[in-house]
């Protein structure tokens, strides 16, 4: 019944300033300095967004052209499973031409292994059991908006994540057959990516994980999204997810991994790329990569994904249906509570378990509105261990990694 209309709800519609109904957008923008009592999370209206164009993909907002950037809407997040279409996307160099036989592709085995092999793709496939799980791919810098002063890299709101349905072989079933001897430590991937600069030679990134990660039975090279051929932008015909962690080293293209007797050192690994502040530092400080430690698995994380933000309510509204999605890395997420009166009280709300495990969790409530007028709605996700998520995005890092505040959406019940 109540919901009329939404008031140019998207963010990206709030920014255009398209459609001043009752609450314009530069109402809403004025209000949302970062340090201003009202945190819901709009984007900083000054940089207009940009809506990618791209065959097989919605209007995802652009966050950077070259390499290209793109993240979902919160309102976009609403499926229990992202389609293909509505996925971020996350490069760091140019996107290969696909590959004219998709089954001679070939995957590289060598380094700390009893048999180094190549495997075409085709093989693969045949020779190692399928398995499918739904399960969380996160960009490592995903919340760095919230930040402040801002850290440098793609100003992600919530958006760098989605929950895809993923079939491929278990990477741990490949290294087995290659034999894992006892000095591996760490893996390195690499794509068939060109570098920005388009020097071949040269990875746009290389990370790996440690062999225990590399052996979860989770950790997938994947062959299909949402029971698809893999999309070239996803990285067809074949990439890696890494669940849970930061989605950098689920790499796209993937063409070798490369067992390692040590951390691996490829681009990506080292400087303040990936690695959170071992101790706090200023904000805004220079920091020092000495100082720092490789990001592993993602945080916390909720997102609203309904109502939209900036949705209007009709005059006499005193309930309002919520849901979202929440995930917590490596974790299961415990609980999610609601605040309607800017975290003075919270309200449990109903959390769904997880289909498996690294698949985000659906979370819904009833919410009782008690006037017309401007309410802002926070959640805030609580994981298996006890761990929530801090009012502001804190332990600032050069590069911003691990902002991971409550969600915010604003409504406005008409008087
Ligand atoms: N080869 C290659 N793999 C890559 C990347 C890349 O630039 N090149 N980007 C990584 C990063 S940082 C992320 S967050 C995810 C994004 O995957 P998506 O574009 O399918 O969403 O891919 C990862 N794999
Ligand atoms: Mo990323």
């Amino acid at each position: 019944m109540p919901r009329t209309d939404i008031i140019k709800a998207s963010r990206r519609n709030l920014l255009k300033g398209a459609g001043a109904v009752a609450v314009g957008s530069a109402a809403f923008g004025a209000s949302l300095a970062p340090t201003g009592v009202a945190l819901a999370q709009g984007a900083p209206a000054a940089k207009g967004p940009k809506l990618l164009e791209m065959e097989g993909k919605a209007k995802l907002v652009v966050l950077g052209d070259k390499p290209l950037n793109a993240e979902t809407p919160a309102e976009w997040t609403d499926d229990d499973v992202t389609p293909i279409d509505k996925f971020f996307i996350r490069n760091n160099g140019l996107v290969p031409d696909a590959p004219a036989d998709a089954k001679a592709w070939k995957i590289k085995i060598d380094g700390e292994v009893d048999k180094p092999m190549e495997i075409a793709l085709g093989d693969l496939m045949s020779r190692f059991p399928n398995v499918s799980y739904k399960m969380m791919l996160e960009c490592g810098g995903n919340g760095r908006s919230f930040f402040s002063p801002e850290a440098r890299g793609n100003q992600w709101t919530n958006g760098g994540a989605g929950c895809a349905e993923w079939t491929g072989v278990r990477l741990a079933d490949v290294l087995k057959a290659a034999g894992v001897k006892p000095s591996a430590v760490y893996t390195g991937h690499y794509g068939a990516d060109p570098h920005l600069s388009g020097d071949a030679s040269k990875p746009s990134i290389s990370r790996g994980v440690p062999i225990a990660k590399a052996m979860e039975p989770h950790t997938l090279i994947v062959f299909k999204m949402n029971g698809q051929d893999l999309p070239l932008i996803h990285g067809a015909p074949v990439r890696l997810i890494v669940p849970g962690w930061a989605g950098s080293s689920s790499t796209k293209w993937l063409t070798r991994i490369w067992v390692r007797d040590k951390v691996h050192d490829g681009p990506g690994m080292g400087g303040f790329s990936y690695r959170l502040a071992k101790t706090p530092i200023v904000p805004g400080s220079k920091g020092d990569p000495k100082d720092t430690v490789i990001l592993e698995a993602m945080p916390v994380r909720s997102v609203i994904s309904f109502p939209a933000d900036g949705t209007k309510l009709a005059a006499g509204t005193k309930k309002l249906d919520l849901r979202g999605h929440a995930w917590a890395g490596e974790n299961e997420v415990k609980s999610v509570d609601i605040s309607i009166d800017y975290g003075v009280t919270w309200k449990p709300a109903k959390v769904d378990a997880p289909p498996n495990k690294y698949a985000w969790q659906r979370f819904s409530t009833s919410l009782d509105l008690p006037s017309a007028g401007y309410f802002e709605v926070w959640a805030k996700a609580t994981d298996s261990k006890g761990v929530t998520q801090p009012f502001v995005a804190g332990n600032w890092n050069p590069q911003g990694y691990g902002g991971n505040p409550i969600s915010r959406i604003r409504v406005l019940v008409a008087s």
